[in-house]
């Protein structure tokens, strides 16, 4: 079978892929240079993504299915009618990191070119927009100066507020693999809590949230005043580390109190960064979430320009994007604070040129609306129209209820999506069906500033079309000239030839060599990193002393402030969100998928246990100043404790009570206005039920099925976890009332509230129920395992326990590429398997992406733990 060249379409390492016309099974693409043929768990499951269950197959105007000229009619009659009752700053597009480079250059430019304004803003506001600002005022352009091969040749690497094991696998593997060749090099991790990327770490320090600031302010002044900085770097190539030092100084005795680690910690992480001159500093939401992201990641910058630290093997700030084309995103400027490729707002030459070179006299003057104000414009009733492209603002914005009340009564709304599963799908007026990924072409940039192609190599399903197509056809009848594009070529060679234009060098971002692609050059590109300027080669790192072109680089004074809301009495815990392994965002894509819903089937809140108000596995309210959700709940030592932590990813499709950003207050950083999605108080409360229980059958019953319901798929089936405030019997009933009937065995207790059935068909189990007073129920893996067969006659009276007689217990996957359970994995370390590599060779866990390696490093020190050197095996070779 031919298969075709294309790059994930999650995270921002951007692994190259090698896709089957026929749907079948992606592969790595060995020849990629981010990730020489790996992948990772959400990657390595992309075939099992690209099916139509759900997806928007045919435009729909007021909720009835229409033709693409009417629709697109609507829309442009739409943005006519706001233009006209509202002006230029009352329309508005939010768009997405997720678009591809073409695409999101398309959609900048039928904002500010066609409808004359700056409010185009993207889900990278609440993603990468404080390490743009960050980068900017330190380098004076957004840039990422390093590349993957940096954490390789670094001796120290050091993540701030980064998951990498689970938000960017393939890269941690890189870093793993690095680290097993060379012990000697070392990783610090800062993060509030223990994650998989502390995972045989040298230090982590626990540090308390929001406090990222004063550690640095105790780096920076550290190094310093030990001799560490480099005088000839500092002369020749910044500016203004008097004052920063200053405003350090005033933080850094401070640094114990107010990160709450111990002197000795902070003194060891500072002396390990002064001794190893080849340190990479990577950071991710950890920083940039914040309402002092800015600052976070400038602090950091500091430490680097200090010692001169930059632009060279193994060393540098490093910014992990988080979206596939988080990058690409910023290259063509589609943020309401940027024009396009690189060209600066604040420059009237820069407004100047770009208004020539799309002939657009409207090209608005002034920065637009960001995220959060956008969305508060909408609710006063000062956007007209608004078009959301590529993210699911209704899930993924602070304030998610007013946010959605905004949505709901929008003048106009216009959603493009893939998929059904996306909420804010609901409030449109018109929705527009967008290729997805496998089915579109163009470009993306990852995080070391490589751009990849993603390929077609699935054919369009129904009626959908490519983003771009979609914005040119309503330019056009907005009566715009340039958009007659004929395909993402066409406007890849636009956009490659403005990043040269009057150029000479003042822009990084320079990618003219690549505008004299042709169709076929620009179809076979491989992955090409920027800058590639007409005139010649550049550096693949940049700012450093090899780089000719360098801008002078400015130290940025940060003193310190606490996260926007404080802890209270009434709210005297902090939350924090953020990701997990195998899930996607607002599980659009990867909620379907059964063996990647596997690691967490309910949404969970952890907490230390020390926190905890309830028994672990109860359910428990969480509750900020702005909203609460209902999650089950589960303890971890490794929490710090008066933290807590809830995946970002639940939506009323899967889980309606446990939709976490409704609770999120979001107060913007004052610089780069991204929200500060990681740090909001909150109180935790048992969540009163009357009854919990389960429903195992072939089909999705919705959400509706009591007032807490989480559904996650399973294969051949579905499972629904349910609690409300009926007595157990009512519930029972109820839910048995819903299922056909036929062959129903029963096990009622009605005096102490159990119940169970299951109904069979042939040897595949049809529906089992549970219902109790209390969350204890019986084991649902083993029961929805037995969905897709398998149930002998001999076995059915075990059926009602929820586990096979005499059989042992289920236990959780942990290995998704190769269905491992823990089990598996304990019975090997018990065996004798004494590394992560040896368990790999036994069970081929961990063999496949590595994503879980961290969880098996755990498994092996818990059970080792356990059972201390009964068998004493022989340790292995590292
Ligand atoms: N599996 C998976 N991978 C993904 C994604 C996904 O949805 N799922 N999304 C992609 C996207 S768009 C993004 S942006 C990235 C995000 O990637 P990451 O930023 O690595 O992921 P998060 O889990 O959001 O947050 C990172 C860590 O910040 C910590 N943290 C919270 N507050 C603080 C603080 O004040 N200081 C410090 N130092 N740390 C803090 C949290 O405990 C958390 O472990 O992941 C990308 N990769
Ligand atoms: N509490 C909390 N909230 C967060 C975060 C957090 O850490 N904590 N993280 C924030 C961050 S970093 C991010 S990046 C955001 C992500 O938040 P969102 O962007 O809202 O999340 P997604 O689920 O990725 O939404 C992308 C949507 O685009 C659709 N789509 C995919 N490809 C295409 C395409 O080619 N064209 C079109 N038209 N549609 C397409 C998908 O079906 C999906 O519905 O969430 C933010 N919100
Ligand atoms: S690390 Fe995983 S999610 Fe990220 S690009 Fe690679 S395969 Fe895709
Ligand atoms: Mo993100």
């Amino acid at each position: 079978m031919e298969t075709v060249r294309t790059t994930c379409p999650y995270c921002g390492v951007g692994c190259g892929v090698l896709a089957r016309p026929d749907g079948g099974p992606v592969a790595g693409d060995a020849a990629h240079p981010a990730s020489g043929g790996r992948l990772c768990s959400k990657g390595s499951a992309l075939a099992e993504t690209t099916g139509l269950a759900d997806r928007l197959l045919h435009p729909e105007v007021n909720g009835r299915r229409a033709s693409w000229d009417a629709a697109l009619d609507t829309v442009a009659e739409g943005f006519r009618r706001a233009l006209a009752s509202h002006g230029p700053e009352g329309t508005a597009l939010y768009v997405s990191g997720q678009l591809l480079t073409e695409d999101y250059y398309a959609a900048n430019k039928l904002a500010k070119a066609a409808l004359g304004t700056a409010n185009i803003d993207s889900n990278s506001r609440l993603c990468m927009a404080s390490a743009v600002a960050a980068h900017t005022r330190a380098f004076g352009e957004d840039l990422v100066p390093g590349i993957y091969e940096d954490l390789e040749l670094a001796d120290l690497v050091v993540l701030v507020g980064s998951n990498l094991a689970w938000c960017h696998p393939v890269l941690y593997q890189r870093l793993a693999a690095a680290r097993a060749a060379r012990p000697e090099m070392k990783l610090i991790v800062l993060d509030p809590r223990r994650t998989a990327s502390c995972e045989g770490a040298t230090l982590h320090l626990p540090l308390r949230p929001g406090s990222d600031v004063a550690l640095f302010a105790a780096l920076l002044v550290h190094l310093h005043d030990n001799g560490f900085a480099d005088a000839a770097f500092l002369a020749s190539r910044t500016e203004g580390l008097e004052p920063t030092l200053q405003a350090a100084r005033a933080v850094a005795a401070e640094a114990p109190a107010l990160t709450g680690l111990a002197p000795s910690l902070i003194q060891a992480f500072c002396s390990l960064f002064a001794r190893h001159p080849k340190v990479v500093t990577l950071w991710s939401q950890g920083v940039n979430q914040s309402s002092a992201g800015t600052d976070k990641a400038n602090a950091l910058i500091n430490c680097h320009l200090l010692t001169g630290r930059i632009g060279a093997p193994g060393m540098g700030p490093f910014s992990i994007t988080g979206q596939p084309n988080a990058m690409g995103g910023r290259e063509v400027g589609a943020l309401s604070t940027m024009l396009a490729a690189h060209l600066r707002q604040d420059r009237p030459e820069d407004v100047a040129l770009l208004r020539d070179y799309w002939r657009a006299p409207a090209l608005p003057e002034k920065p637009g609306l960001k995220a959060v104000d956008l969305f508060g414009a909408l609710a006063a009733g000062r956007i007209g129209a608004l078009w959301v492209m590529g993210t699911n603002p209704a899930v993924s914005l602070p304030r998610g209820d007013a946010v959605r009340a905004a949505l709901r009564k929008a003048p106009f709304l216009v959603v493009s999506e893939n998929s059904w599963r996306a909420e804010t799908l609901d409030m449109a007026h018109v929705r527009l069906p967008a290729l997805s990924w496998g089915e579109k072409d163009g470009t993306v940039t990852n995080s070391e500033r490589v751009i990849s192609r993603q390929r077609r190599f699935l054919p369009p399903p129904g009626e959908a079309r490519q983003d771009w197509w979609i914005l040119a056809e309503v330019a056009k009848r907005l009566g715009h000239g340039g958009f007659a594009w004929n395909g993402p070529a066409d406007i890849f060679r636009e956009h490659a030839t403005l990043s040269g234009l009057g150029n000479k060098g003042t822009r990084r971002f320079d990618i003219s060599a690549l505008a004299a692609l042709d169709d076929a050059g620009y179809d076979a590109m491989p992955p090409t990193r920027w800058p590639c300027p007409a005139d010649g080669p550049a550096p693949a790192r940049l700012l450093g002393t090899e780089d000719q072109q360098a801008h002078r680089l400015r130290f940025v004074a940060t003193p310190f402030r606490a996260p926007a809301e404080s802890v209270t009495g009434e709210f005297p815990l902090r939350l924090m969100t953020g990701r997990l392994r195998d899930q996607w965002h607002t599980m659009t894509r990867t909620g379907a998928v059964p063996r990647l819903m596997a690691q967490a089937p309910e949404p969970l809140l952890t907490l230390n246990p020390g926190d905890a108000p309830a028994p672990e596995g109860s359910l428990v309210q969480v509750e900020s100043p702005h909203g609460k959700a209902v999650l089950r709940l589960k303890l971890d030592p490794g929490m710090q404790p008066g933290c807590g932590f809830v995946p970002m990813h639940w939506t009323a499709r899967f889980a309606p009570a446990a939709r976490v950003n409704a609770s999120m207050g979001g107060t913007p950083d004052p610089v780069s206005g991204q929200p500060e999605l990681k740090h909001v108080p909150f109180r935790a409360r048992p969540f009163a039920a009357g009854w919990h229980g389960f429903l195992i059958a072939q089909q999705n019953y919705g959400t509706d099925l009591a007032p807490w319901c989480a559904v996650s798929p399973v294969e051949g089936g579905w499972r629904h976890e349910l609690a409300g405030r009926e007595t157990p019997a009512e519930a029972f009933a109820r839910l048995r009332a819903l299922l056909p009937e036929g062959e129903w065995m029963l096990l009622e207790d009605t005096a102490a509230g159990l119940h169970r059935a299951v109904l069979l068909d042939g040897d595949r189990l049809a529906a089992a129920i549970a219902v109790a007073p209390e969350p204890a129920l019986p084991p649902r893996d083993w029961l929805a395992s037995l969905l897709t067969g398998g149930v002998p006659e001999s076995r059915r009276a075990a059926l009602l326990a929820g586990r096979p007689v005499g059989g042992p217990p289920p236990s959780p996957t942990i290995c998704v590429c190769h269905g491992v359970r823990e089990d598996a994995i304990c019975g090997a370390i018990r065996a004798g398997a004494c590394s992560v590599a040896a368990i790999g060779e036994a069970t081929r866990a961990g063999t496949n992406c590595g994503a879980c390696r961290p969880e098996i490093a755990a498994l092996l020190a818990r059970v080792q733990a356990e059972a201390p050197a009964a068998e004493s095996p022989v340790p292995e070779p590292a």
